[in-house]
C-alpha cells in the first residue's frame, strides 16, 4: 500500500519535471540504539543511527517523499515543522490531531511541497516526548540561487538540543508525578561538549572549521524539549537575516536567543585572527526564582580556522580557545529586545505577504498552569498537595488528545463519536485575573494561586471560516511558573505584531503593532510575564495544532486545535486523505 502510493507520488513528481521542480526523496528508517554519553549507556530512538537525524536539503519549490520505515517499538508520527503543508493537512505528521500514528513494523510515506518559503525548517517525531533525538533540519535555498543578502559560501546547521538519560516515551508520564524530569545535558549538532564529562573524560564537541575572509549561514534550529537558549561565537558576531523560513530584515547582533521550535538564519564571517580558537556556546535560559530551578545548560563547541595565509605567522599565538561572554542564564530580558528587534524584508521581498485586515476573530489566549484532581476526586487539596495533578493550560483549559481517531479524520468523516466530545476553546479567560502578578508563581498550601488554580481537561478546538482573518494575543501569566512560553502554529505562517510585558491592554496595546513590516513565523515568542499578538488568514483547510513547543507544557495540555473550514472551490477544498493513512491501534503511544 505504501509503496504503491509512493509510486504514484514518483509518477506525478516525474511530470513536474518539465516545471523544474525537483523530488528529493529520503528513506527514514526509525530504530533504536544505544548510545554512549557521560559514562552511561543509553537506548534511544533515532532516524538512520543519526542523532540529530538526517538534513532534508532542497530548493524552492522542490517535492519532498520520505518514506518512514519504523522500527522502533512506539507509534510514530514525522511532523514537518514549518511546511505549510498548503491542502495537504494529511502530511502534517501531527500526532492524534491530523493522523493516528505508524504501527511498529509499518511504514507511510509523506509527501509534501516545499512551495514560497526558503530558509530553515526542520522535522521532528510528533508523539510523546521521543522528539527529543527524533529531529533533523530541512534547509530550502532560494530556485534562483540569489539570497537577499550576501551570497554565503557555506551552510552550517547548528542544531540546539539536549541529551536524555531518561526513557523519553517516560518523559510525559512523568509530568503527572512530578518525578525527577530534567535533560542530562545541553547539546550542539548531538555532541555535549567538552564542558560536559564524567570521570574527568570530557565529552566531544561539535567542531566548525572556517576559511579567513569566508562567510557562512549558520541555520540555528532550537530542538530542545526544555529551555530556550542564547547562543555566541567568541570573536565573531552575525548579521540575522531570516527566521522560521522567512526572511528579515538584516540587524547585527553577537548574541542569538532561539526558543524551541524557532529557527534563525545567521551571517558570520570568519573575520578574526585565523590563529586562536574561538568557543562557540549554546547556554539554556530559565526564569530566576521563586520559580522551580533546573541545573544550568550549557554547551560548547568550537570555531577552528584552516587554509590560513603561509605569511600568517601562528608561532607566537595563545593556543587556548577564546570564551564568549555570555548572558545570566536568567536574563530573560536579553532575549525580549531580540525578539523584539525582528522585522520582516516585506513589502521588497515577493515571497513574504502583506497585513491584511479588518480583523475577522479575536482570541485573547492565557497560557499558565492549574491542577485537577486526581482520581475520581470532585474536590481535593491545592497548592501543591498530592491529591492534585498540575496541568497546563489554555483559557483554563488543559488540551487532552483523542486515543482513537485522529481530530481530522474525525472531522473528515463525519464521526459524531469524537466529534461531539470536543469543546470550542474559549475567546478569553472565562474569568479575569492579574495575570503577571508575580505573588501567582510560588506553589504553597495557601498560596495566592490556589484559589485560581482549579481547572480541567477536554479536547478544545477552534473553527474558522475559509479566508477569515485572525488576531490572537498571548497571555503569559505567572500561574505557578513564569516561562516564556514559544508558541507553534502548524499550516500557517503569521506576523508577530507587537509583544509587551505585563497584562495586554487592548485600548493601549494595540496602538503598538506594527502594521507595516512586522516579522513572519512559524513560532511565536510569547515573553515571560507578558504577551505577543499574532495575525494570519486562516486559509489552509484542516485540523492545525496550537501548541507551545515546551514539552512540560504542551504535554500537561498547553494546546488546542485550529479547524479551518473549506472554502468554496475545489482549490480551495482539503484533498481526501491518503488511503494508506495509518490507523489507530492499541500499541500507539499515548499522550498522558
Ligand atoms: C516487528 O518485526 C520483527 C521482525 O520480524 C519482530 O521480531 C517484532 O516482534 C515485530 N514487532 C511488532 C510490534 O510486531
Ligand atoms: C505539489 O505541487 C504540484 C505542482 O503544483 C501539485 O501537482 C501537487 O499536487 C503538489 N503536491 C502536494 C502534496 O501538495
Ligand atoms: C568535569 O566536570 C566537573 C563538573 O562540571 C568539573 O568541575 C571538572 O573540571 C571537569 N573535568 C574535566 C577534566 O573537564
Ligand atoms: C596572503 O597574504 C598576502 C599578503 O597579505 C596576500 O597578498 C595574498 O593574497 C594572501 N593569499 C591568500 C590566499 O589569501
Ligand atoms: C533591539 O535591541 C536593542 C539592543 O538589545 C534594544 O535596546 C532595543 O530595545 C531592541 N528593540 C526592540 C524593539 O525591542
Ligand atoms: C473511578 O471510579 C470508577 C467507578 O467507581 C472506578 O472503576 C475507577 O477505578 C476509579 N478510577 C480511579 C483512578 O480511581
Ligand atoms: C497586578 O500585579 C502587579 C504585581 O504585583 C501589580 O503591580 C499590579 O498593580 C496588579 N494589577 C492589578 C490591576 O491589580
Ligand atoms: C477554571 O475552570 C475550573 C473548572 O471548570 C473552574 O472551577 C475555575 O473557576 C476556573 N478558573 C478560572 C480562573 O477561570
Ligand atoms: C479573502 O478575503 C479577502 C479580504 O476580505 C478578499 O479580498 C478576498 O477576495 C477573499 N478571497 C477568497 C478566495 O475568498
Ligand atoms: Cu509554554
Amino acid at each position: 500500500m505504501a509503496a504503491a502510493a509512493a509510486a504514484a507520488l514518483l509518477a506525478a513528481v516525474v511530470a513536474l519535471t518539465a516545471a523544474e521542480a525537483a523530488l528529493v526523496e529520503h528513506t527514514f528508517v526509525v530504530r533504536q540504539m544505544h548510545m554512549q554519553h557521560l559514562c552511561k549507556d543509553t537506548l534511544v530512538t533515532l532516524v538512520n543511527g543519526q542523532f540529530p537525524g538526517p538534513a532534508i536539503e532542497a530548493t524552492e519549490g522542490d517535492t519532498v517523499v520520505v518514506h518512514v520505515v519504523n522500527e522502533s517499538p512506539y507509534g510514530i508520527t514525522i511532523h514537518w515543522h514549518g511546511v505549510k503543508q498548503r491542502l495537504n493537512c494529511w502530511a502534517d505528521g501531527a500526532g492524534m490531531v491530523t493522523q493516528c500514528p505508524i504501527q511498529p513494523n509499518a511504514t507511510f510515506s509523506y509527501g509534501f511541497n516545499l512551495t514560497g518559503q526558503e530558509g530553515t525548517l526542520w522535522w521532528h517525531s510528533h508523539v510523546s516526548s521521543l522528539r527529543a533525538t527524533l529531529h533533523g533540519v530541512i534547509i530550502i535555498r532560494p530556485k534562483s540561487g540569489n539570497y537577499p543578502f550576501r551570497k554565503p559560501d557555506m551552510d552550517v546547521p547548528i542544531i540546539i538540543g539536549e541529551w536524555w538519560h531518561k526513557d523519553l516515551t517516560e518523559v510525559d508520564k512523568a509530568y503527572l508525578n512530578s518525578n525527577d524530569n530534567d535533560p542530562a545535558a545541553a547539546t550542539i549538532n548531538g555532541k555535549l561538549g567538552d564542558l560536559s564529562n564524567c570521570s574527568g573524560k570530557a565529552e566531544d564537541s561539535y567542531v566548525l572549521e572556517v576559511e579567513p575572509g569566508k562567510t557562512y549561514l549558520l541555520r540555528l534550529v532550537n530542538a530542545a524539549l526544555y529551555s530556550e537558549y542564547y547562543f555566541k561565537v567568541a570573536g565573531h558576531s552575525f548579521t540575522v537575516v531570516a527566521s522560521d523560513a522567512n526572511y528579515l530584515r538584516p540587524f547585527s547582533t553577537d548574541v542569538v536567543a532561539v526558543a524551541p521550535g524557532e529557527t534563525m538564519d545567521v551571517l558570520m564571517v570568519a573575520d578574526a585572527p585565523p590563529c586562536r580558537k574561538y568557543h562557540m556556546v549554546a547556554l539554556a535560559i530559565e526564569a530566576p526564582e521563586p520559580d522551580p530551578q533546573l541545573p544550568l545548560y550549557i554547551s560548547r563547541g568550537l570555531v577552528r580556522y584552516k587554509n590560513i595565509n603561509a605569511s600568517v605567522d601562528c608561532a607566537g599565538a595563545e593556543r587556548g580557545a577564546v570564551i564568549p561572554d555570555m548572558p545570566d542564564n536568567h536574563d530573560t530580558t536579553t532575549t525580549f529586545h531580540f525578539h523584539g528587534n525582528l522585522t520582516g524584508a516585506a513589502p521588497e521581498h515577493p515571497l513574504l505577504p502583506q497585513v491584511r485586515g479588518p480583523v475577522d476573530e479575536r482570541l485573547y489566549i492565557a497560557l499558565g498552569q492549574g491542577s485537577v484532581c486526581r482520581g475520581n476526586m470532585t474536590s481535593c487539596k491545592r497548592g501543591g498537595s498530592s491529591e492534585s495533578m498540575l496541568v497546563a493550560y489554555m483559557n483554563n483549559v488543559s488540551f487532552h488528545l483523542p486515543d482513537k481517531l485522529a481530530l481530522l479524520e474525525a472531522r473528515y468523516r463525519g464521526d459524531a463519536s469524537l466529534s461531539s466530545t470536543v469543546e470550542e476553546l474559549p475567546s478569553r479567560p472565562p474569568r479575569p485575573f492579574n495575570y503577571t502578578d508575580p505573588a501567582l508563581i510560588p506553589v504553597a498550601p495557601g498560596g495566592k494561586e490556589e484559589a485560581i488554580e482549579p481547572t480541567r481537561k477536554a479536547t478544545t478546538a477552534r473553527r474558522f471560516r475559509y479566508n477569515a482573518t485572525v488576531e490572537v494575543v498571548f497571555q503569559s501569566t505567572a500561574m505557578m511558573q513564569s516561562d516564556s512560553n514559544p508558541m507553534h502554529l502548524h499550516g500557517h505562517d503569521f506576523f508577530v505584531l507587537a509583544q509587551g510585558h505585563g497584562n495586554y491592554d487592548a485600548a493601549s496595546d494595540a496602538r503598538s503593532y506594527n502594521l507595516v513590516d512586522p516579522p513572519v513565523k512559524n513560532t511565536v515568542h510569547v515573553p515571560r510575564l507578558g504577551w505577543a499578538a499574532i495575525r494570519f488568514v486562516a486559509d489552509n483547510p484542516g485540523s492545525w495544532f496550537l501548541h507551545c513547543h515546551f514539552e512540560y507544557h504542551i504535554a500537561p495540555g498547553m494546546a488546542t486545535v485550529l479547524v479551518v473550514d473549506n472554502g468554496p472551490t475545489p482549490e480551495t477544498t482539503l484533498p481526501p486523505p491518503p488511503t494508506d493513512l495509518p490507523k489507530c491501534s492499541k500499541l500507539q503511544e499515548q499522550r498522558v
